[in-house]
């Protein structure tokens, strides 16, 4: 048995031993029915085995068990409805027996940008309760190093009369690993099939077991190593984007001092076969890139220095955004903004941590004009801007037509279809290169 370390990674000794080892499943948990754990169960049912999904949101549970969706993912209402008419999928509020237990529940930041694992040692606490001598548990939520070393224990602490990985010797009861998901919000459903898979264990047997349950829906090839290494694997490739924006988003305010246009300027330093720079735009939003290199810099703060300063170049080019359209503001009577955009990134209606937000919610509370917000993905503004007098949510064209300032928050594809006449005289921020790509 190889265990877990710093000095050691899991390596397969004889081709045989993954067949010898997998295991196989007739009925799979996931817990936590999000933006992730939803589209895990739909697609595992799809598979043909037996999906329970658990969630503590009664209305999640019955939402679901309609057949039904509640949150907003690309063709995710069509594979849910499939799943639960089939009867393959149903959702539960108290975990029942299972092969398997994936976790899915949400990794947040506490105020001080600490993790908090709340939700995973509750999650940890209600399964315990239904372990089984040979059940697999998988922790995918997003979380520091050593995370699944916390959950073996909060799991041994409720049942000690299981054995678990770490002190189990020969005889495991209780297989643990690591298995980041790294699926793209818009188009998860295929992501999660044909993206790769790090499949972490605590020891090589559970990779081995973690592996199998991949293997069952995923078409890229599932990589095994130690649990440590597949959190800090989930962790690095969100920081390292989240770096390469921030040097985007660095160079956007270096080239409005320098009087150059920054599109233009990456374009063409993109045809250098060894460079190839993101786009600036107006912060970075969403719930992980944001959020994840927190993880990293919590854990090892005073060496993190490159991913903490890429944070505060992100965060503060919403900021530099918010001045820029005062500026503008200020010499005009009676200002009316278009605000293009509200979502965190192009062509989804997903607002979670949206700069965009962020940016008018400021503008609209600081008086600064009216704004006329246009958002094709949404019916009506959410709750932090719907009751503010001077923001109000209306078609692109009637946003262009009645405004004397445009900010382009989010390039959406359907703002592409407005007539360019719509632009003139008027002054015009256009944080991701819309209309400046020339
Ligand atoms: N953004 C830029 N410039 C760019 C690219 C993105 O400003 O050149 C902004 C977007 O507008 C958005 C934010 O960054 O506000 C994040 O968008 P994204 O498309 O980079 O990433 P997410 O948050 O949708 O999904 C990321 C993905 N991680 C990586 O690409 C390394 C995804 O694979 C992860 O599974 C997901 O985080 C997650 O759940 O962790």
């Amino acid at each position: 048995m190889v265990s877990c370390g710093k000095e050691s990674d899991h390596k397969v000794r004889a081709t045989n031993e993954i067949e010898e080892k997998a295991m196989s499943f007739n009925t799979v948990s996931v817990i936590g029915l999000g933006y992730i754990g939803l589209p895990t169960a739909a697609i595992i049912a799809s598979n043909g085995i037996n999906v329970i999904g658990v969630d503590i949101n009664k209305h999640t549970v019955e939402t679901i068990n309609k057949g039904e969706i509640h949150i907003v993912e690309h063709d995710l209402d069509i594979a849910v409805r499939n799943a639960v008419q089939t009867g393959m999928l149903k959702a539960i509020i108290t975990p029942e027996p299972a092969d398997a237990f994936i976790i899915t529940v949400p990794t947040p930041l506490k105020k001080n940008h600490q993790p908090d694992l709340s939700y995973i040692k509750a999650a940890a606490i209600a399964i315990a309760a239904v372990l089984e001598k040979g059940n697999l548990i998988v922790l995918e939520s997003t979380s520091p190093v050593g995370s699944t070393i916390k959950l073996e224990r909060w799991l041994a602490k409720e049942r000690p009369d299981l054995t678990f990985p770490t002190n189990g010797g020969e005889n495991i009861d209780i297989n643990l690993a690591y298995c980041p998901e790294r699926v793209l919000p818009g188009n998860i459903l295929q992501e999660l099939v044909t993206n790769d898979r790090v499949v972490g264990g605590l020891t090589i047997d559970c990779a081995i077991k973690a592996k199998s349950l991949y293997d069952i829906f995923v078409k890229g090839e599932c990589h095994i190593t130690n649990t440590r290494t597949a959190e800090m694997t989930k962790l690095t490739e969100n920081a390292y984007r989240d770096v390469n924006i921030a040097f985007a988003n660095e160079l956007s305010l270096i080239c409005d001092e320098l009087d150059v246009n920054v599109w233009n300027l990456i374009r063409l330093a993109n045809r250098h076969p060894r460079v190839s720079i993101l786009k600036p735009g107006p912060g970075v939003g969403g719930h992980c890139i944001a959020i994840d290199p927190w993880f990293i810099i919590d854990s090892a703060p005073k060496i993190s220095k490159l991913i903490r300063a890429a944070r505060d170049v992100n965060d503060n080019k919403s900021e530099w955004v918010i001045q820029k359209v005062i500026e503008a503001a200020e010499g005009i009577d009676n200002p009316k903004i278009a605000c293009l955009g509200l979502s965190f990134k192009a062509n989804i209606g997903d607002l979670r941590e949206s700069p965009a937000v962020k940016i008018v919610a400021s503008l609209a509370k600081g008086q600064f004009g009216n704004l006329l917000i246009a958002e094709p993905f949404i019916k009506k503004l959410p709750s932090l801007l719907e009751d503010l007098p001077n923001a109000k949510l209306v078609t692109v064209n009637e946003a262009l037509e009645n405004s004397n300032i445009i900010v382009m928050l989010v390039n959406h594809r359907a703002f592409k279809e407005c007539s360019s006449l719509l632009l003139e005289n008027k002054t015009i921020i256009d944080t991701q290169g819309f209309w400046k790509q020339s």
